[in-house]
């Protein structure tokens, strides 16, 4: 697939800083077709692994994001803490595999040559947000984070590699593609808001984010050839 390609596309400010050199957004990288194709593979997914409500370290509040993953690892949080995990902290059993289609994207996208270990699924109703933080329980910060959108569109934010940097916020709509690489890839990022019936392709209403991971470091001499990856997929 020929990606549609858009470098830093809301760096109307210089208040966007070096941090955001590494934030490519690729509007509309899925079709409608492809959308609904990645949909499928996901309500898969999400049988084997069902959408958990995870908590705030030691309060335990909970989040208004659901969440649940695939591969290898899955992210979690609850009283305890912030941590990847093989298992499902309900069901017990292991994360099903990466959908082949965000494989691909991972390999079109990432430039970055090792498989990604997790796939984060957030599903957000009208009401939900996620606060301003910083991807940073991965242990190999050269990854990027590759993340795809389904849904309703989304006020997304964005700002530098400290808590009190300026930040900026676009819209996300369904089917766009989003990576943080290089100095973007530590930046300061949350989701402001949902922008409910702007999009039809979830009965249900709503969004999934679906963020592509490297959680450890890989060993040196282990460089995955892109062909292994397209086998994958
Ligand atoms: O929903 C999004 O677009 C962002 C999600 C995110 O930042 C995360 O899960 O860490
Ligand atoms: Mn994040």
């Amino acid at each position: 697939m020929k990606p549609n390609i858009q470098q830093n596309p809301a760096a109307t400010s210089p208040a966007a800083g070096d941090a955001a050199s590494g934030l490519r957004l690729y509007p509309g990288y899925l079709d409608r077709g492809r959308q609904a194709e990645l949909l499928v593979a996901l309500r898969d997914a999400l049988a084997a692994a069902p959408l958990f409500t995870p908590r705030m370290p030691v309060s335990g509040q909970p989040f208004t994001v659901r969440m649940s993953n695939c591969g290898p690892l899955g992210w979690v949080s609850d009283v305890d803490g912030y941590r990847y995990a093989p298992k499902h902290p309900q069901t017990g059993r292991q994360w099903p595999p990466i959908p082949a289609i965000l494989l691909g994207a991972w390999q079109e996208l990432g430039f970055y040559p090792h498989l990604p270990e997790a796939c984060l699924i957030n599903f957000y109703g009208p009401a939900a947000k996620m606060g301003l933080h910083q991807d940073r329980d991965e242990h190999d910060f050269d990854a990027p984070v590759v993340s795809l959108s389904l849904g309703d569109s989304c006020l997304f934010r964005i700002g530098g590699r400290r808590r009190g940097d300026p930040t900026r916020s676009f819209r996300l709509h369904s089917g766009d593609a989003m990576v943080l690489g290089a100095g973007a890839r530590l930046a300061f990022h949350g989701v402001d808001r949902i922008l409910p019936g702007t999009s039809t392709l979830l009965a249900e209403g709503g969004r999934f984010n679906l963020t592509l991971r490297r959680v450890t470091r890989p060993e040196p001499q282990n460089v995955c050839p892109s062909s292994m990856i397209e086998n994958a997929t």
